[in-house]
């Protein structure tokens, strides 16, 4: 039964469009960077937001209407994934996303939920035949029961420890049996509520040692999908022990597993960790840890994870050329990890929220390449750190300097000159960059 039989197939017809069941900027074949815009983007779609969540939240029910509500159980997961791969055609996107209890309900005990994975999880590999579109990643939830109220391999709670395991050994067969390219933690329930009661050495130890097992398997049973830490500071614990790319770093140092992950950054939980999504992306491409992305937005007069579809096209444009600096994602791809407002309850807005994202992505990878290309950015920051090519700068960066030296430098100095950041040279420059690819030139 087709579930979006009134929504045609969206192709691109250009930004003079009107028609609300097209493309404007997203043009899967165009070339940019030597790419297609389908390969560099690698979109994906979130299987939660799109085909399970109900628009409920913390203050109100669900209020989503969609023409599969009226199943329940087994027949309701079935009807999900028909829908997902009827939508997923319908935009043409080559990847999509989930965790285990998004595809198939949970059971009474773990050997039911597994079954019924093990229903749904051939019907999908059937489906994924006759498509195009690939697992960027799948995950385990840990945080949505509340067998997890205390956390997963963070837990205090041993038996806890270990049903997570189980639940992230089954991912890790099904990323396989479904050709995973990347798997996912994020730890949502990885951190604690308050220090009070909480023995946060062991916690952090054992979700070194869960990371370590996790690995492990995968090579087991030789699933080679890059494995992904997911940060984000808080929500709904207090404090998350993966809070941001910097502080995930060092854990994954710490615990010697930096040859095994690498890490998706979400533009949501980079503003809630006080930082720009471009900062978070900047700083895991600099330390070759740029993995995938999830595609959002926060609300700027809301401090929650609003998951918004991404729509501003300054943070697009930031972004895609972080992307465009690491190279493009590799494995990894843009996975909207995006809901649709409370408001938009119709099954259509659906669609019109992945055209929305997909277009301002389309738009920031052919600004960003436009500046790229044009060395916009590369010449002024190159310029700005010119005093390290040469004199004392250089003996600094070669490692030839030392309190001796700098001191006598120091002493010699008449005055020190400096240049000026031009920020709002800068700032300007990019809002006509922007302005030249909206009108097509
Ligand atoms: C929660 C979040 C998750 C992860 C996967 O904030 O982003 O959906 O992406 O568990
Ligand atoms: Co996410």
């Amino acid at each position: 039964m087709p579930y979006f039989d009134n929504i045609p197939i969206i192709s691109y017809e250009g930004a003079g469009s009107n028609n609300p069941y097209s493309f404007k900027f997203y043009n899967p074949e165009e070339k940019v960077g030597g790419r297609t815009m389908e390969e560099y983007l690698r979109i994906g779609i979130a299987y939660w937001h799109t085909f399970t969540a109900d628009l409920s939240e913390p203050f109100g029910v669900g209020t989503a209407v969609r023409n599969w509500n009226h199943l329940d159980g087994m027949e309701l997961a079935k009807a999900r994934v028909e829908a997902a791969f009827e939508f997923f055609e319908k935009l043409g996107v080559p990847y999509f996303c989930f965790h285990d209890v998004d595809i198939a309900p949970e059971g009474d005990t773990l050997a039911e939920t597994n079954k019924n994975l093990d229903t749904i999880v051939p019907m999908i590999k059937d489906y994924m035949k006759d498509s195009k579109t690939k697992l960027l990643w799948n995950t385990a939830n840990n945080f949505t029961h509340p067998r997890f109220l205390h956390g997963a391999a963070s837990s205090n709670n041993a038996d806890v420890f270990a049903y997570a395991a189980a639940k992230v050994k089954k991912q890790l067969e099904v990323g396989k049996e479904l050709g995973g390219e990347n798997y996912v933690f994020w730890g949502g329930r990885e951190g604690y509520e308050t220090l009070l009661n909480t023995d946060m050495k062991i916690e952090l130890d054992n979700l070194g040692r869960f990371f370590h097992m996790a690995v492990d398997y995968a090579k087991e049973i030789g699933f080679d999908a890059q494995f992904l830490i997911e940060p984000k500071p808080k929500e709904p614990t207090t404090h998350q022990y993966d809070f941001d790319v910097a502080s995930g770093l060092a854990f994954l140092e710490k615990y010697d597993l930096t040859n095994h992950f690498k890490f998706n950054i979400e533009a949501n939980h980079a503003t809630l960790a006080g930082h720009t999504f471009e900062h978070e992306l900047h700083y895991a491409r600099v330390h070759g840890v740029l993995g995938s992305v999830d595609a959002n937005q926060g609300h700027p007069l809301l401090g929650w994870d609003t998951d918004e579809f991404p729509t501003d096209l300054y943070a697009t444009t930031l972004a895609m050329y972080e992307i465009i600096k690491n190279g493009g994602l590799g494995r990894g791809g843009l996975n909207f990890d995006a809901k649709v407002r409370r408001g938009s309850f119709e099954q259509e807005d659906l669609i019109h929220a992945h055209i929305a994202g997909m277009d301002s992505f389309a738009v920031g990878l052919k600004v960003a390449q436009q500046m790229y290309d044009d060395r916009v950015l590369e010449d002024i920051i190159s310029e700005r750190y010119s005093s390290y090519d040469s004199g004392i700068g250089k003996d600094i960066v070669d490692g030839k300097a030392d309190f001796h030296s700098l001191e006598d430098h120091a002493l010699s100095l008449k005055e020190i000159s400096h240049q000026s950041g031009r920020l709002e040279l800068i700032k300007s420059t990019m809002n006509q960059y922007l302005l030249r690819v909206n009108a097509g030139e």
